[in-house]
C-alpha cells in the first residue's frame, strides 16, 4: 500500500489523521508537490484522472481516491475504534454531519482559498467574486457547528468521528485562507483546542 500525499494540503492531512486515530501506521508515503504541479503530470493522471490528492494505492493496483472513500476503506479493514459510527443511528448521524461540514464549511473555506490565495493562481481560474460569496457563507456554517458543539463534546456526541476530522481540518484551513475565527465561537474554540492537542493532529 502507498499513500500519495500532499503535505500540508487539507485532504491528505485528513487521511493521515484518520490513520493516526485508528492507531495505524502510515503506509509508504509518496510525496507529491502540488506547488510544483507534480499532480498534473500524465503519470499521476494515470493513477487519479481527477489529478487530486490523496490517493491510496493498494497492493493489487487499485487506486482509491476521495478522502472519505479512503477512510471508509480503512474503517472496513479496521473497525475499531469506529470513526463512522458503531450502529445505524451513529452511522447516520456521522454521515449527516460529515456531509453538512464537507459540503458547507469545508467547501466554502476551500473556495475562498482556491479563488483568492496567490499560491493557487496557477492551478485555478480564480474568480474573486466566488471567493467573496463563499467567504460570506462561512459565518452561517460556523454558527451551526458552534450550536452543535454547545451541547456535545464532539460533533456527533461524546466520541470522535470522521466528522470531527473534516470539521477540524476545515477550521485549520481557515488560517491560510485568511478567514478569521470569531472569539465569540466559544464552543468551536473549546473543541478545536481539544482536537489540536491530540497526537493525531500532528500528522
Ligand atoms: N474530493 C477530493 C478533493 C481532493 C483535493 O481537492 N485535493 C487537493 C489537496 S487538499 C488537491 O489535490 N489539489 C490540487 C489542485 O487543486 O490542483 C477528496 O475528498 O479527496
Amino acid at each position: 500500500m502507498k499513500l500519495y500525499d500532499g503535505g500540508r494540503a487539507p485532504n491528505p492531512r485528513r487521511v493521515r489523521i484518520f490513520f493516526a486515530e485508528k492507531g495505524l501506521e502510515l503506509p509508504e508515503l509518496v510525496p507529491v508537490d502540488i506547488g510544483r504541479k507534480e499532480h498534473l503530470t500524465p503519470e499521476f493522471a494515470r493513477i487519479n484522472p481527477m489529478k487530486r490528492l490523496p490517493v491510496l494505492l493498494l497492493d493489487d493496483g487499485t487506486a482509491l481516491a476521495e478522502t472519505i472513500a479512503i477512510c471508509r476503506y480503512l474503517e472496513g479493514l479496521h473497525p475499531e475504534p469506529s470513526l463512522f459510527g458503531r450502529d445505524p443511528m451513529e452511522q447516520a448521524l456521522t454521515e449527516m454531519w460529515n456531509r453538512r461540514v464537507e459540503l458547507g464549511l469545508f467547501s466554502s473555506v476551500s473556495a475562498v482559498f482556491r479563488h483568492s490565495h496567490p499560491s493557487m493562481a496557477e492551478l485555478e481560474d480564480q474568480v474573486p467574486e466566488w471567493a467573496e460569496a463563499s467567504r460570506e457563507q462561512i459565518d452561517d456554517y460556523l454558527l451551526i457547528l458552534d450550536l452543535q458543539l454547545a451541547g456535545n463534546r464532539f460533533v456527533c456526541g461524546d466520541r470522535l468521528t470522521v466528522a470531527d476530522i473534516t470539521a477540524g481540518i476545515a477550521i485549520d484551513f481557515m488560517k491560510p485562507s485568511r478567514v478569521p475565527l470569531s472569539e465569540d465561537l466559544v464552543n468551536i474554540r473549546r473543541w478545536h483546542g481539544e482536537l489540536s492537542a491530540r497526537p493525531s493532529w500532528k500528522a
